[in-house]
């Protein structure tokens, strides 16, 4: 199939480097998104959310005249639906987005069109759920129009790169809508492009996820059993790793950002009977900011004699949700902020990546110097570059604080404490004592 005109729905993350890419590959795309603001932002040459690279890349498919920002479906050749599908509450999956942009495709939607849903979804969605709202046109899925899935699965910070280089999964409701997708995604994708069913791809997606997640929860887990055998959990994973079939990942203070922490969630919820590891995995990694509160805890008994949290004022560096990131979203370390706050204490933090960020119920500060100046205890919760390039010595002079807990195995014990701070390492059980 050929295309020269397509239709970018939402225009995030995801969406919006991928109109921005078909865009600069010579394609018409009309970028499409309901929230006024986003907009009126990209009309008039902003950006609402950052990566690294992306400025340039709209930049340039807006002065190309190949790209425009539309508030509506437009007719066209082909349709990506890439809007965001959150969770609620009890962690069922919010469709409200998809099925809102489907709807929207119907009254432009024409024989021989090709419909791609990017967005995480459960798995069936495509079949159960989109398929039947756009056949609402009069139209057939399958013999009228195409219809295909295809999951996103690019690393936030390397977005412009990985969505060009992975390999991209395209699942059909039929071998024709597979390939019309693969006809599509051809045009920028270099990495090997597969063909499948929808509800695999949909699948795919979600086991790569849980996957890490998983891996994630049980590498915390093993932080509190060290924790609790006198082990350096980080020694311990180290001299493991050097076996040739395992591979554990970092433990840390929890699972933060907008996927690996949801996904799996959807696996629970379309067979909780069956999914039983992936929702004990899940438990663990939202509870570790938990773990992280009770090393707080007992790293201020050194200093003092009680474990109480009231009054004591916690300097909390980092509210990414991983390093050298921007994004906050879901971050394990702003609900650490939020618990110590609750139990009384005077929490101030400082996100270098974002250093005027707003986040309701967190005291954000925009500089080191003055998060730190009046601190008891201080806690490194985000492996950003900045943070590693601190001088202990340095900061010695800027803060009262000698007790240091470092959620992430970030600052050297050595140098920190030859500055004349103590160092609580999460799952160091050897010093944590
Ligand atoms: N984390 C740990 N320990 C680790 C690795 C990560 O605690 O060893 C934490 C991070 O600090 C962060 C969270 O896990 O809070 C998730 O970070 P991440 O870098 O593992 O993943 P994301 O959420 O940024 O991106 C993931 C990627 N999926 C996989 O690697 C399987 C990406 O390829 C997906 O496209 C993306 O989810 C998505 O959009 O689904």
């Amino acid at each position: 199939m050929q295309y020269q005109r397509i239709c970018v729905l939402g225009l995030g993350y995801i969406g919006l480097p991928t109109a921005s890419t078909f865009a600069t590959q010579g394609l018409q795309v009309v970028g499409v998104d309901i929230n006024p603001q986003v907009i009126n932002t990209l009309r008039n040459g902003g950006l609402h959310i950052h990566e690294p690279g992306l400025r340039t890349l709209v930049q340039a498919a807006l002065v190309s005249g190949n790209l425009t920002i539309a508030d509506r479906p437009q007719p066209a050749d082909a349709f990506i639906i890439a809007v965001p599908t959150p969770f609620l509450e009890d962690k069922k999956a919010d469709m409200s987005f998809v099925i809102s942009a489907a709807e929207s495709i119907l009254p432009v939607l024409q024989p021989g069109n090709l419909v791609m849903l990017e967005s995480t979804s459960p798995p069936r969605t495509t079949v159960d759920l989109v398929a039947p709202i756009l056949e609402h046109s009069g139209l057939a899925a399958g013999p009228d129009f195409h219809l295909a899935y295809t999951p996103e699965r690019v690393l936030p910070g390397q977005i412009l790169r990985e969505l060009i280089e992975n390999a991209r999964v395209i699942g059909g409701i039929d071998r024709a809508s597979a390939e019309a997708g693969r006809d599509l995604y051809t045009i920028f994708v270099r990495g090997q492009i597969i063909l499948t069913d929808a509800t695999t791809a949909e699948m795919v997606k979600l086991m790569e996820n849980t996957y890490r997640d998983v891996n994630i929860a049980v590498a915390n887990e093993f932080s509190r059993l060290a924790d609790r055998f006198g082990v350096d959990v980080w020694e311990a994973i180290q001299i493991a790793n050097l076996h040739p079939r395992v591979k554990i990942l970092k433990p840390g203070p929890g699972v933060g950002g907008h996927c690996i922490g949801v996904d799996p969630w959807f696996l629970v919820e379309a067979a909780s009977d069956l999914a039983q590891l992936i929702s004990a995995a899940r438990q663990v990694n939202d509870s570790q900011p938990e773990f992280v509160e009770q090393l707080v805890r007992r790293a201020l008994s050194v200093g003092n004699s009680s474990e109480g949290l009231t009054g004591k004022r916690i300097a909390l560096l980092g509210l990414a949700y991983k390093p050298d990131v921007d994004d906050l979203r879901e971050s394990p370390a702003i609900e650490l902020a939020r618990r110590l706050k609750a139990a009384g204490a005077e929490v101030s933090a400082f996100e270098p990546v974002k250093p005027a960020a707003q986040v309701p119920g967190v005291r954000t500060l925009p500089g080191l110097e003055e998060t730190v100046r009046v601190a008891d205890l201080i806690v490194l919760l985000v492996l950003h570059s900045s943070f590693l390039n601190l001088v202990p010595a340095q900061v010695a002079g800027l803060t009262p604080a000698r007790l240091v807990v470092d959620a992430v195995n970030g600052f050297d014990r050595q140098t920190w404490e030859s500055a004349g701070f103590r160092i609580f390492c999460l799952g160091n059980g050897k010093n944590n004592r």
